[in-house]
């Protein structure tokens, strides 16, 4: 009976974890998973999402009543006015009071996510054409991380959106992420986490998240860097802080940007 609930949880949380990339038809934003994200849907589906679509109806409303009660037939002689003093005035205020009330907390949100608490771990992207590499500074760590082709995916694996060398990153930590390209601009862009930096040659941007929950999450280059743009994803997989060190103690092997020979730092020969 045990076993039977396991697997059922497990389908469960099978079918949560899958649900970190786009969908087909989906029309919203991607489940967050993280506080910065979750500030960002509750901004756009709470305050955005019902101004615009009052805005919308009002003046549909306004089109259709000014089509019906100003007609042709109805108005032989159509009034000439041109100006109306508290009617301009109430049109630009109001307009004004609605970009106050949304520009408030945007910034909010803006600076928050711009400010970068005290790191766990640091990790570094750079952006070349076309694919990511990655660099843990603090643990002698670097890689590069391809997209899996078509005819290479797992069963599991999206298509244009898996890579051959995930990056691994702790649950619940703050994750800093230092962002730079070699070529051209690119953008680090995950969703998941509402997390986008440009990533410009020779000059190194910052941004940050806290992933809340386990799971691999998927995002893509998002600024328009050549030929194969659509072809370098991003794919980072948040894990236990169990399965975070172990990963750390194969990949300081796999991965070692330089050896350590007689206590002195020496290019690994890979
Ligand atoms: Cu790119």
């Amino acid at each position: 009976m045990n076993k039977f609930i396991l697997i059922i949880l497990s389908a469960i949380f099978t079918t949560s974890a899958l649900a970190n990339q786009p969908k087909e038809w989906q029309l919203g934003f991607q489940n967050p998973a993280s506080s910065g994200m979750r500030d960002i849907v509750n901004f756009h589906n709470n305050l955005l999402l019902p101004i615009i679509i009052a805005i919308s109806v009002f003046f549909l409303f306004l089109m259709l009543y000014a089509c019906v009660r100003f007609r042709a037939s109805a108005n032989p002689n159509p009034s000439k006015r041109t100006h109306n003093v508290t009617v301009e005035i109430l049109w630009t205020l109001i307009p004004c009071l609605i970009l106050i009330v949304m520009a408030v907390p945007s910034f909010k949100i803006l600076y928050k996510q711009d400010t970068i608490p005290k790191a766990d771990l640091t990790i570094k992207a750079v952006g070349y054409q076309w694919y990511w590499g990655y660099e843990y500074p603090d643990e002698n760590i670097i890689f590069d991380s391809y997209m899996v082709e078509e005819k290479d995916l797992r069963a599991d694996q999206p298509r244009l959106l898996a890579v051959d060398n995930e990056v691994v990153v702790p649950v619940n930590k703050v994750v800093k992420v230092l962002i730079t390209a070699n070529d051209v601009l690119h953008a680090w862009a995950l969703p998941s986490f509402g997390v986008k930096r440009d990533a410009v040659p020779g000059r190194i941007n910052e941004t940050w998240f806290k992933a809340e929950k386990e799971g691999t999450y998927y995002g893509q280059c998002s600024e328009l860097c050549g030929i194969k743009h659509a072809f370098m994803p991003i794919t980072v997989k948040v894990v236990s802080e169990e399965d975070y060190q172990e990963w750390l103690s194969e990949a300081r092997v796999k991965f070692a940007k330089e050896e350590i020979e007689n206590d002195k730092l020496k290019l690994a020969s890979k």
